[in-house]
């Protein structure tokens, strides 16, 4: 038995980091990778005269671990983590910890979290989010699994992560795999934060506004309810320059790549019957973007509208501009909060949402103030049903909502694309609204499938009406989502 507080496996960029991280906060940590060379290459570079050992073996690991034996696994998502567990858990005692802080879909944390309880070992899945600096100095932590794990891991995660309004960006999430999902979210959040500030780039591109001055505007958005580390960035892009003294984004090649949590998110609200809409355009504005060929040759064939050239008055619409990105922006994290939500009563998660704001708020890509207000809204009531109907929001939304509606109509004249600003004002309008159509939709599905529909002040009866009198009066089983 050894006196190190955890192990690490994994030394690619967020693992060699959070390991530094951890030796910082005072804790004594061990190394270990597949391919143990990257073991010596960190010991006797980055790591040198801390507080960090190496492992030539999980056996090696494990026997320079104190008790209960906490093993963090930072590899690739999917086979590895099923790999490395697999090799750790005939040398492990009942107690001991794994802790799979890698990109893992929810699902798998949840099957890992139940097959190792079953065999006495405390399986935590972690969301870790913030990139390379993030791991290094203050990450967002979003833990979740086996909850007896908890008071063991509890001061390293606490410690390590960063800190908003000097409490720490990290707290238990919930059981199985709570803290992946919240962590899906997440990205999936930061999907639809990216392509909302893309947008919003195309309207100033629309409005002929040149490189600084853009850079000026979001550096002026940046003081207010809009700052966050996305328009930040966004502000730094825009005033880089290449080697060439010219600036680089405009040559960047418009195809967007991704690795798949934005698309999971989409899929999960599909699954659970949640209107998560922006993400879902987010995602499927970078699958339009991907389509770089077909654009060119559409580029050529299909006209434009009659109008590309803006004309009013600019100051004005750009303030309207930041109205429709906050607003659009209140209604994303609104359809996030829905599916942790539904999830969170599927799965029997006892979800605090305040405090996954707080966790959000500092060291992760979507950090900004607003969380914030997001966390106060929680605070204030705790059982509150929509971001929408906080009083903070609605006070919000209706002092943009004049801006963000003058927004989208002019981008709808003028021809530019902007499908998660338009479906954020159609959620929020179809929200908002006490009578939709989809009373015809349930009499043309009873016609045409016998699915049957409910009377207004009949609810639960279930009628099937013979439109044409043709058909006979069997009605079809339906289901809902
Ligand atoms: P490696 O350095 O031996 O490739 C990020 O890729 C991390 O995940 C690295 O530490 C890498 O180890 C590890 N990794 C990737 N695929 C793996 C696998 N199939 N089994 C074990 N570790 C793996």
């Amino acid at each position: 038995m050894g006196d190190a507080d955890i192990g690490l496996i994994g030394l690619a960029v967020m693992g060699q980091n959070l390991i530094l991280n951890m030796a910082d906060h005072g804790f004594k940590v061990v190394a270990y990778n597949r391919s143990v060379e990257k073991v010596h290459h960190f010991l006797a570079n980055e790591a040198k005269g801390k507080n960090i050992v190496g492992a030539e073996s999980i056996v090696d690991l494990l026997s320079k671990l104190r008790s209960p034996r906490c093993v963090m696994l930072l590899v690739k998502a999917g086979a590895a983590v099923d790999s490395f567990i697999d090799q750790l858990v005939p040398h492990l005692s009942k107690g001991d910890i794994i802790i799979d802080g890698g990109n893992s879909e929810y699902a798998d944390t949840q099957r890992r979290t139940q097959e190792l309880s079953m065999k006495g070992i405390r399986f935590v899945g972690s969301g870790v989010s913030g990139g390379e600096e993030g791991a290094r100095y203050g990450p967002s932590l979003m833990p979740g699994g086996n909850k007896e794990a908890w008071p063991y891991i509890k001061d390293i995660f606490q410690s390590i992560s960063a800190k908003a309004d000097g409490q720490p960006c990290c707290d238990w999430v919930g059981n199985d795999g709570a803290g992946h999902f919240v962590k899906m979210v997440h990205n999936g959040i930061e999907y639809g934060d990216m392509q909302l500030i893309g947008e919003v780039y195309d309207l100033m591109l629309a409005l002929e506004m040149g490189q600084e001055e853009m850079a000026n505007t979001f550096e002026e958005w940046n003081e207010g309810e809009l700052d966050s580390f996305l328009i930040e960035i966004t502000k730094d892009i825009l005033r880089y320059k290449d080697d060439k003294g010219e600036y680089l984004l405009p040559k960047i090649r418009d195809s967007a790549g991704q690795k798949g949590t934005g698309k999971w998110t989409a899929i999960a609200a599909l699954n659970y019957g949640v209107p998560v809409t922006l993400i879902g355009e987010a995602v499927f504005s970078r699958c339009l973007s991907s389509l770089k060929g077909e654009r060119q040759n559409a580029c050529k064939l299909l006209p434009k509208p009659s109008t590309c050239k803006f004309s009013g008055d600019k100051k004005h619409f750009l303030e309207n501009l930041r109205q429709a990105l906050y607003a659009s922006k209140i209604v994303s994290y609104a359809q996030g909060f829905m599916l942790m939500r539904e999830a969170a009563k599927v799965h029997k998660w006892n979800l605090d949402y305040g405090s996954i704001a707080l966790m959000w708020r500092g060291g992760c890509i979507i950090r900004s103030v607003f969380l914030g207000q997001i966390k106060l809204a929680f605070d204030k009531d705790k059982n509150l049903s929509s971001l929408l109907l906080a009083p903070f929001f609605i006070d919000a939304i209706s002092k943009a909502q004049t801006g963000w509606r003058n927004v989208i109509a002019t981008a709808v004249t003028l021809g530019v694309p902007t499908p998660a600003l338009s479906t954020a004002l159609a959620f929020y309008d179809g929200y908002r609204s006490e009578r939709l159509p989809a009373n015809l939709l349930q009499a043309q599905r009873d016609y045409f499938g016998a699915h049957t529909y409910e009377l207004l002040g009949q609810e639960g009866k279930f009628v099937h009406t013979n439109w044409t009198g043709k058909g006979g009066n069997v009605s079809a089983s339906t289901y809902h989502v």
